[in-house]
């Protein structure tokens, strides 16, 4: 390691005196003026991952959904998933040396990890549309060049996109050009194959609204446009010309205020949609004849895609496992229509995206997705492989068109992470394949009415849970209360678990009403203190 170029550099990037940070369920995550060290740091230890693993490594300077004040920043592994658990605390040691150890922490990392120092290193840097992110990827650069890595800086572009191209890279343009334009061909190409005998059929064109949160999304989405076909009409909102980023806006405001965003004209039963500030993340919803609003959130999503994708499976008469992963968020409605109803076996597991990733990859096909709108579909190497043979092989007319549709959702899903690009025009193309109205979308099944809250206590993680969350097995007595509290409202159900992104605990209630449902979400937040 060039010592003298590393703390040449740290110089430049100095830590405030006494801030501690952890890399948590999406990176590290704060106000984006404390955040210059962390980057340059999450450059070094990019470089140090790609020389371990020979690969490619991406970089991800973005703060999801929260204010256009805060930033944060995430690794993104070879084949485009979350950096790996050992590395997360890699990460949280780095970020926190005082000066005068960061060399010390980086040589113990290399130590601990086996790490060749003449392997060469290749980093790839991404980031949203924040006022601070374009400086702060110039810190990740400086890390990355200080520890003598090379880079590739994609500049503006959607979390999914870089784990879109991060694959790419690492699997010799196999999964795809490792362009942004390359994703653009991929994506579209698998969704006029997918529509195009709908399409053709001279259906009217299909409008769409969606508010793109004043992010990110608005800007890959005209840049997409002219890839689509005309019949598909996306009308934008919030598309970054004024409003501030995920201000009163945006997936994660639609879903938690169930209503709609600001910014967005909607006329009754007109589907729309919203992106989340990087667009991984996508819930739907409209507004009835009577102006009452309508949320189709992440559940439905995944309603909607697994049970298209099982109709397909059964055509192609392979014995395919499909299964989805919820967290404990998911509606009760919504795992009692797949287990009950579709007959499709449900998992349930922790909060974050890594989780859910980790247990859909058990199945041939594995659908996960969070209620917040994050989650995608992963295809087996067995089932991907399979399908594309069927697709290319089989006699049976109806059998090969079954495996060519299958074969066109491989292609169309982004199988590295949630996209909301992504998952949008799978959306778009099975309503329009299935003929179905964004009402009858949302007729499949009814939400149990349901309440958030926040509780704000001194110290979260006295709270220690169990059974995927939905169960607190710390402070002692609690789960006990929380049982009885339930018991209290018929189809009711209640968990908490303290937050992995903000210093609270988050109380989830739902019951057979919205009063109900409130009271419960009340009860048990007074439960926690
Ligand atoms: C992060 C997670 C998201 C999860 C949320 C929960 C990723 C990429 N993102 O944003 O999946 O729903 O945290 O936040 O994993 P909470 O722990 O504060 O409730
Ligand atoms: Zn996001």
């Amino acid at each position: 390691m060039d010592l003298n170029a590393i703390t040449k550099f740290s110089a430049l990037h100095a830590k405030p005196d006494g801030l501690i940070l952890q890399y948590g369920t999406a990176g590290f995550r704060t106000k984006a003026n404390c955040l210059d060290h962390v980057m340059y740091r999450m450059g070094l230890l990019a470089v140090l991952r790609s020389k371990q693993t020979k690969s490619t490594i991406g970089v991800m300077v973005t703060a999801s959904h929260n204010p256009e004040e805060d930033n944060g920043v995430k690794l993104i592994d070879p084949l485009g998933e979350m950096l790996a658990p050992s590395w997360e605390e890699h990460a949280t040691c780095l970020a926190n040396a005082e000066e005068q150890n960061v060399h010390a922490v980086l040589a113990e990392i290399c130590h601990r990890e086996a790490v060749n120092q003449q392997q060469k290193a290749m980093i790839i840097i991404g980031r949203d549309t924040r006022p601070s992110s374009e400086k702060l990827s110039q810190s990740v650069i400086d890390g990355v060049t200080a520890l003598g890595g090379q880079y590739h800086d994609y500049g503006l572009v959607t979390t999914p996109q870089l784990h879109y191209l991060v694959c790419c890279q690492n699997t010799n343009g196999q999964y795809g050009k490792a362009t942004v334009e390359g994703y653009y061909q991929k994506l579209s190409k698998a969704f006029v194959d997918l529509t195009k005998q709908t399409f053709s059929n001279g259906n009217e064109s299909r409008a769409l609204k969606i508010d793109c949160a004043s992010g990110i999304g608005a800007l890959k989405l005209k840049e997409m446009e002219h890839y689509l076909p005309r019949e598909l009409s996306l009308h934008l909102f919030n598309d970054g010309s004024k409003g501030k980023l995920n201000h009163l806006c945006g997936a994660d405001f639609v879903k938690s205020h169930q209503k709609l965003p600001l910014g967005i004209e909607v006329k009754p039963n007109e589907r729309c949609c919203s992106f989340d500030g990087d667009a991984d993340r996508i819930v739907y919803y409209y507004n009835d004849a009577a102006g009452h609003f309508h949320l189709i959130d992440g559940d439905k999503i995944a309603t909607l895609i697994s049970s298209f994708l099982k109709e397909l499976l059964l055509e192609v008469g392979e014995n395919l496992k499909i299964g989805v992963v919820q967290t404990a968020y998911a509606n009760g409605s919504s795992t009692q229509y797949l287990e009950e109803i579709m007959k499709v076996p449900v998992h349930c597991t922790k909060t974050g995206v890594k989780h859910l990733h980790h247990k859909a990859q058990e199945f041939d096909i594995g659908v996960y997705f969070e209620a917040n709108g994050h989650g995608t579909v992963l295809f087996s190497k067995t089932a991907e492989t399979k399908i594309r043979q069927l697709a290319k092989e089989e006699m049976d007319e109806k059998k090969r068109k079954a495996a060519m549709m299958l074969e066109n959702v491989i292609d169309l899903i982004n199988q590295t992470v949630g996209d909301a690009i992504s998952d949008m025009l799978l959306v778009e193309a099975i309503l329009v394949l299935k003929g179905l109205s964004v009402q009858q979308w949302d007729g499949i099944y009814t939400d149990l009415p349901n309440r958030q809250l926040k509780v704000m206590v001194a110290d979260r993680q006295v709270i220690d849970t169990t059974d995927a969350e939905r169960r607190a097995v710390r402070p002692v007595g609690l789960q006990e209360a929380i049982d009885d509290l339930v018991k209290k409202y018929r189809s009711s159900r209640a968990f908490v678990r303290p937050s992995g992104t903000e210093d609270v605990v988050r109380v989830y209630a739902e019951a057979d009403s919205q009063e109900n449902a409130d009271k419960l979400a009340t009860e048990v937040s007074l439960a926690v203190f």
